[in-house]
């Protein structure tokens, strides 16, 4: 089978395991390499110690697999409609925010799976012997250079990877392999003049367009900052418990895009919002019934219980 035969079989696989998008880059150096050692060396990384290890895999996937030539990258809709909260006037207690993208179950379950079934299919048909390494969030990688070189959509101003049929709520996942595969074209930016992101962002994490200052950004302070956070950005985190969705609410692409088929994304009952005041009393038994298979348990209890207290205070100088 050549290249573009077996490009076209992968797509095919990509499609039957529910994922919306899939493009094939070539496993070579991404295009911005010294953007991440300027970003790092600028503490835009803030205590995510763990970006500044393995750079040699993130500037090149070639390094993650030997013998490495390409990377198959595909996309996962996790966008959803609001579910409706039942009203409560009795509980005075603020309800904190919990971000689109762990509402429903965990992703990198949801698409490790999904990419180890595409690797064992192909093996299965293939002749030729080949290695593969999936990769969902947790690898060395720069996922959405390689989005964007696989011409899944741009990378847009707020940094995230978008297309004008899905808007930006999706994940990304990846299979380096050993495979010849035939690559794809990168699409163009459609983020024109709009700078609805940038001007959004409660935080002002975004110091240029395309450039993310994370150690201001909420879903950093929120699910990776693990000591304190400082008065004024938590004044600012406003109703926000577990990440932060507001640079891709203001998007336009966001408008009207089809909500995502998997069943495990339904929300979950914590989406899309939990009562603080429940979380100030969850013990470690409680944290791990109510989150058990949930991205959540990203943040620890003691952080969660951090952030909750930073949103009652927010309600009560909002109420002041
Ligand atoms: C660390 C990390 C974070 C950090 C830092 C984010 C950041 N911008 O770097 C924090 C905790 C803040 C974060 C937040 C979120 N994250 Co996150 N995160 C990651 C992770 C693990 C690594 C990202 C990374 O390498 N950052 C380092 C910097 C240097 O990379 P970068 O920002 O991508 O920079 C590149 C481009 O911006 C580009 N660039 C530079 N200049 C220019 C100029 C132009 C013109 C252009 C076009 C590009 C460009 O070059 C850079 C280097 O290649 C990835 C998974 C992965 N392995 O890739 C997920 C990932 C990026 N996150 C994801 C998600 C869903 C989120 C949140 C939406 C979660 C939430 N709701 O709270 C937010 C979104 C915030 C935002 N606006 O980006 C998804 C994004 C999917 C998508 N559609 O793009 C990913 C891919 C996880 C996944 N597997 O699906 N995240
Ligand atoms: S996720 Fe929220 S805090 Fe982070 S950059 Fe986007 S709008 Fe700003
Ligand atoms: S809000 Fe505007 S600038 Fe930001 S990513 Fe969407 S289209 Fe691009």
């Amino acid at each position: 089978m050549d290249a573009l035969t077996r490009s076209q079989l992968i797509k095919r696989l990509a499609t039957q395991a529910g994922f919306e998008r899939c493009g094939i880059a070539p496993a070579a150096p991404i295009a911005r390499a010294n953007y991440l050692e300027n970003w790092l060396a600028a503490g835009r990384a803030g205590t995510m110690d763990y970006m500044s290890r393995y750079t040699e895999m993130r500037i090149n996937p070639a390094e993650i697999l030997e013998g490495a030539q390409s990377v198959i990258v595909v996309s996962l809709s996790y966008n959803q409609t609001s579910p409706t909260m039942p009203p409560n006037d009795s509980n005075p207690s603020p309800q904190g925010r919990i971000a689109k993208y762990a509402w429903g179950d965990d992703y990198h379950d949801v698409l490790k799976k999904k990419l180890f079934a595409i690797a064992d299919e192909l093996r299965a048909t293939l002749e030729e012997s080949f290695e593969t390494k999936v990769c969902v969030d947790t690898a060395p990688l720069i996922e959405r250079e390689l989005a964007a070189a696989a011409g899944i959509g741009w990378i847009g101003k707020n940094t995230l990877v978008l297309n004008q049929a899905q808007g930006s709520f999706f994940f990304l996942g990846a299979i380096v392999t050993t495979l010849e595969l035939a690559p794809d074209e990168p699409v163009s930016d459609h983020c024109g003049s709009c700078t609805a992101c940038l001007d959004a962002c409660p935080t002002d994490a975004f110091p240029a367009a395309y450039e993310m200052d994370a150690s201001r950004c909420i879903s950093y302070l929120t699910i990776e900052h693990r000591s304190d956070i400082s008065e004024e950005l938590a004044k600012q985190m406003g109703d926000w418990l577990f990440g932060c969705d507001v640079c891709q609410d203001v998007c336009p692409f966001n408008r009207n895009v089809p909500v995502t088929k998997e069943p495990r994304f339904q929300p979950r009952p914590l989406a899309p919002s939990v009562d603080v005041g429940e979380v100030l009393e969850w013990s470690v038994e409680d944290y791990r019934k109510h989150l058990r298979g949930s991205a959540i348990k990203r943040a620890k209890l003691d952080m969660l219980q951090r952030n909750a207290t930073i949103v009652r205070e927010n309600a009560q100088n909002y109420r002041d």
